[in-house]
């Protein structure tokens, strides 16, 4: 007997948690049907499904319960819970199709303001960019592009920089671990000069070009050195070309690129693939020109924007021409660098950290 009256307490209490399963359904389902907005659907699902919402409690407490009737209330429970996240669901669409709805037939108000619409506009150094190919277009030059994966020979062999030359070390490399029709090695371009070589290969003096193109180097960053920034390389090629125009050229760019009030200096310098070599610097717009701690010019009053030279003339004979009938120049010029003058940029980093209120500015 006493057997007998355990059984029927458990059972008892097994009707009363099957009871107070649809209990909480039928209380959930009414209260659902009130919820109009997200912030009550939220609130509802927290209270009804939440970890210590009212279902999550009926399933933890039936442990309490022996094996058979844990599992009728478990499947009970189990099944209510899918219901109740069932009609969640449905009662989230219904209420994002009411709203659509509403939207829909809402009366037009003609009085109301209009959405502004931010007309979107050219990164700066995309405009640089073109403000560089348009004086060059003026004078004649025709723009070209040409391979960012180069390969070793044109980024620096035929430029007459060989296999352990000295002057590699002006190049910090990123090397490519991958073979292209079995020549290698391979690398990402460290400057536009590759295309000098590419360009005369297959194409007789007269030449004039420019060759606009992203370059990567290897090296640490700053406030006037970038890993990527983008160059644009001149190259001349033709009877007579002397270092003449090569100034010429360069201040007639720098005059139109900068006005007629920037300064402007040419100086010597050193390139393997040139002879002479000249590198082109305008004056610091950041300092007076004289103060050390200066990001841009660091105290030296002039930030570098180029490299140019006259093409050395074993250059020009490996491509297959007389040298000394054919002369040219060449020039490299960094355009983030040439940016940052015209715009008052501080810092090349900048330009590619995508701050939409700095690039809002221009
Ligand atoms: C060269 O890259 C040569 N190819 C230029 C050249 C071409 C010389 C033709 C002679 C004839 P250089 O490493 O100095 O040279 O780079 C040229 C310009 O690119 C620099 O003056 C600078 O404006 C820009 N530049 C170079 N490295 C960086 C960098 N890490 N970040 C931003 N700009 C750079």
């Amino acid at each position: 007997m006493a057997g007998a009256t355990t059984h029927r307490l458990l059972r008892m209490s097994d009707r009363d948690a099957l009871a107070r399963v649809a209990a909480i359904v039928d209380e959930a389902r009414a209260s659902l049907a009130t919820a109009e907005d997200e912030a009550a659907l939220e609130a509802w699902r927290t209270r009804v499904l939440g970890r210590s919402g009212a279902l999550t409690r009926v399933l933890r407490g039936i442990g309490s319960l022996d094996a058979e009737d844990r599992r009728a209330v478990g499947q009970a429970a189990n099944a209510a819970k899918e219901t109740l996240e069932g009609a969640l669901e449905a009662r989230r669409m219904a209420l994002e199709h009411a709203a659509l709805e509403h939207h829909a037939t809402a009366p037009l108000d003609v009085t109301l303001p209009g959405r502004p619409r931010r007309p979107g506009h050219l990164h700066p150094v995309t405009r640089t960019l073109r403000d560089i190919l348009d004086i060059f277009g003026r004078m004649g030059f025709a723009a070209i592009e040409g391979p960012e994966v180069e390969l070793d020979d044109y980024n620096f062999g035929r430029l007459r920089i060989p296999e352990h030359h000295p002057a590699r070390d002006m190049w910090d490399t990123f090397w490519i671990d991958e073979e292209v029709d079995g020549r290698t090695p391979l690398l990402l371009r460290t400057h536009t000069s590759p295309m000098q070589i590419r360009y005369l290969d297959r194409h007789a003096p007269p030449v004039r070009i420019v060759v606009p193109g992203r370059c990567y180097r290897y090296e640490a960053t700053d406030a006037t050195h970038e890993w990527m920034m983008q160059q644009v390389e001149v190259l001349a090629v033709d009877e007579g070309v002397s270092l003449a125009d090569l100034k010429g050229t360069l201040q007639e760019f720098a005059r139109q690129m900068f006005g007629p009030e920037r300064r402007v200096l040419l100086r010597n310098s050193y390139f393997p693939f040139v002879e002479p070599g000249v590198e082109l610097a305008v004056d610091c717009f950041n300092c007076p020109g004289d103060d050390p701690r200066c990001p841009v010019c660091r105290g030296s009053g002039w930030l570098e924007i180029m490299g140019a030279g006259m093409v050395h003339p074993e250059i020009v004979s490996a491509s297959g021409y007389d040298a000394e009938r054919y002369t040219g120049f060449a020039a490299g010029m960094g355009v983030e660098r040439i940016a940052m003058l015209k715009y008052g940029v501080e810092d090349i980093r900048t330009f590619y950290a995508n701050d939409l209120r700095f690039l809002r500015q221009f």
